[in-house]
């Protein structure tokens, strides 16, 4: 499958299982949208069964909003642009112990979350971060996983954390995120998340997760431009000492 090829879920829900939240405790997934019309039916049968998933409409044009009603999620509607802001409007939306997140492009099954969650519940970890692994050429450009690299190495540097990927998908409990009350809005809020984890004395845990190429235009990764606008995100989260931040 050639890159940015659209998949559709037969494929997906194959290389991945069933979804099956059945057993698990209820979770929210956080679902930041921004223009993700042609993904948004893939991720949200994804979705556990029994779970709750909460897109976060970031200003699409594209009727994603519309979409993802009519599929069942919960809409919120987050005006200020910015990975960060829509993750963390949908955090606050959100009622369930657990909560989760995932990007809305198709390149994460968010069926994966289900043993991440049971993680977190059975006190094995406070924060699981799911890492990144591409299964195909062009899921994950090399400029990209270059920029991933330097922010993890940076990561380690700052908090002493091992992990080979600042990735989306996640699972934690809500309240214990709410109390880390971050403050990015943009594209260093995953990582804010992971270095206020880490001081405040969170257990950290990573696993595997198959990285897809995405449905619909690359916002991010697929540009220099955006890659190196994350980048600096990051590195100004880093920068940030921790007294300062909290
Ligand atoms: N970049 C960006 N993404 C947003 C925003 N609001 C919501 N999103 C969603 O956040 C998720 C992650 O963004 P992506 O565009 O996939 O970013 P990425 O995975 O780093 O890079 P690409 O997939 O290559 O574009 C997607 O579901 C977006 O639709 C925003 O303001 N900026
Ligand atoms: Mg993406």
């Amino acid at each position: 499958m050639g890159e940015g090829e659209p998949r559709d879920g037969s494929e997906r829900a194959a290389s991945t299982g069933e979804p099956t939240g059945r057993g698990s405790p209820p979770a929210d997934v956080v679902l930041p949208c921004l223009d993700e019309a042609a993904a948004l039916p893939w991720v949200l049968d994804r979705i556990p069964a029994g779970w709750r998933a909460i897109v976060v409409d970031n200003g699409s044009t594209d009727g994603s909003a519309d979409i993802a009603a009519r599929l069942g999620a919960r809409i919120v509607t987050e005006t200020r642009t910015g990975f960060g802001a829509a993750c963390h409007a949908g955090l606050r939306a959100a009622d369930a112990e657990f909560v989760c997140f995932c990007d809305c492009d198709g390149s994460l099954d968010p069926a994966l979350l289900v043993p991440m969650v049971d993680s977190v519940r059975s006190g094995a970890a406070d924060l699981v971060v799911g890492r990144r692994r591409p299964t195909a050429r062009g899921a994950w450009p090399p400029h990209a996983r270059a920029g991933n690299a330097a922010v993890v190495r940076m990561l380690r540097r700052r908090t002493g954390v091992r992990l080979g990927d600042i990735g989306p998908l996640r699972a934690a409990r809500r309240t214990a995120l709410l109390d880390l009350a971050l403050t990015d809005r943009r594209s260093g809020y995953p990582l804010q998340m992971v270095v206020r984890a880490a001081d405040a004395g969170w257990r950290i845990s990573e696993v595997d997760v198959p990285y897809t190429p995405r449905s619909g235009r690359s916002k991010v990764t697929g540009t220099w431009r955006g890659t190196w606008t994350a980048v600096r995100d990051m590195r100004a989260v880093l920068r940030t000492p921790s007294e300062g931040i909290r």
